[in-house]
């Protein structure tokens, strides 16, 4: 029987919605949230389906589940959800996911300011700012992020010849710089996005091989980062990612900003320390830095970290009965 009733926070980090779902958590098998989590789509992804798609959610709907925490030094575990799946991390989910727990008063970290959190892709480290009980910032200290491939080039119909990097920062991202076939982000419409880049991701994603050497459960091309000028003042550059099927994040993209920064870095234009402003499809702003220097399985990788703000919008109580035609949510 697929039912359940599921109490919801919902918030926005930097506009892309968040879900934080306080209640109704199925049992998960597994040691480790990489293990919860395909445990979780084998057996519960109709809680997902039901709560991210309309009629209760859209296009963009992406959401968290809080569970205890999986390694002996972490305080809470997260398992994100969204219209594309379960992803192995997620920026503005954790930021979210992290504002409206701490509010609620339902993480409490070991040490004041600092959290420790276990994601499908591993263990992350945050930092956050206080003030009347209101979260002011969240900081995510992302897991390694590196480049996987460099100008790739594909045809894409009706578009013409694309050259695009590939780099990972908790998913992969193909990343389109402005070039002869595409302009730039400010000269460069959303239905365009959402017209090209399912076709980029699906050419790009079987032209090569993106699976992780020290995780194989993460793998695919799931995210195309389309780059441009900056229309803010501060902000070092723009970007639009495209996930799902329909989704272009209204955040600046916290595993984005992860993959770009790593690109920069590898290409010689990003150093270690220096200030990264990534700007959003709405003019929002995430800001990042490359921590430290690292590898992955021999290849040079950064420890970014990522800083944003959330904002909760309301309490929310989520029916879902197979009575309901649409229990399982419909897309268009
Ligand atoms: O912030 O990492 C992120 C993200 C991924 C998809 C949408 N937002």
């Amino acid at each position: 029987m697929k039912k359940g009733t599921f109490f919801c926070i919902d918030a926005h980090t930097c506009g892309n919605p968040v879900r934080l779902v306080t209640s109704g958590h199925p049992e998960l098998e597994g040691e480790t949230m990489g293990e919860k989590r395909i445990h979780f789509l084998k057996e519960f992804d109709w809680i997902r389906k039901g709560l991210m798609f309309e009629p209760r959610g859209h296009d963009m709907m992406s959401g968290a589940f809080l569970y205890p925490p999986c390694s002996k030094d972490s305080d809470a575990a997260i398992l994100f959800i969204e219209t594309s799946g379960c992803l192995p991390m997620c920026g503005h989910g954790t930021i979210g996911a992290i504002t409206a727990g701490l509010e609620a008063g339902l993480i409490q970290g070991k040490e004041s300011g600092k959290l420790k959190i276990d994601v499908p892709a591993g263990q992350i480290n945050v930092e956050y700012q206080i003030t009347d009980k209101k979260v002011d910032w969240v900081k995510i200290f992302n897991i390694a992020s590196y480049l996987v491939h460099q100008n790739l080039k594909i045809n894409v119909p009706d578009l013409g010849e694309i050259t695009l990097d590939i780099a990972y920062g908790g998913n992969f991202y193909a990343i389109i710089e402005p070039q002869k076939n595409y302009p730039g982000l400010e000269s460069f419409s959303p239905e365009k996005i959402l017209k090209y880049s399912p076709k980029i991701r699906d050419i790009a994603g079987k032209a090569v091989k993106c699976i992780h050497p020290e995780d194989p459960k993460v793998n695919g091309l799931s995210h195309v980062l389309w780059t441009g000028k900056p229309q803010k003042e501060g902000s070092s550059a723009a970007n639009a990612v495209f996930y799902g099927d329909k989704a272009i994040d209204r955040s600046p993209c916290g595993t984005g900003t992860s993959a770009r920064m790593a690109q920069l870095f590898t290409k010689g234009l990003l150093k270690q320390n220096q200030e990264f402003v990534h700007e959003s499809i709405i003019g929002s702003q995430f800001v990042g830095c490359i921590e430290q220097v690292t590898e992955v399985s021999g290849i040079t990788a950064i420890m970014p970290s990522i800083r944003g703000w959330a904002q909760v919008t309301g309490n929310n109580q989520i029916i879902i009965d197979d009575d309901d035609p649409y229990a399982s949510g419909f897309q268009l």
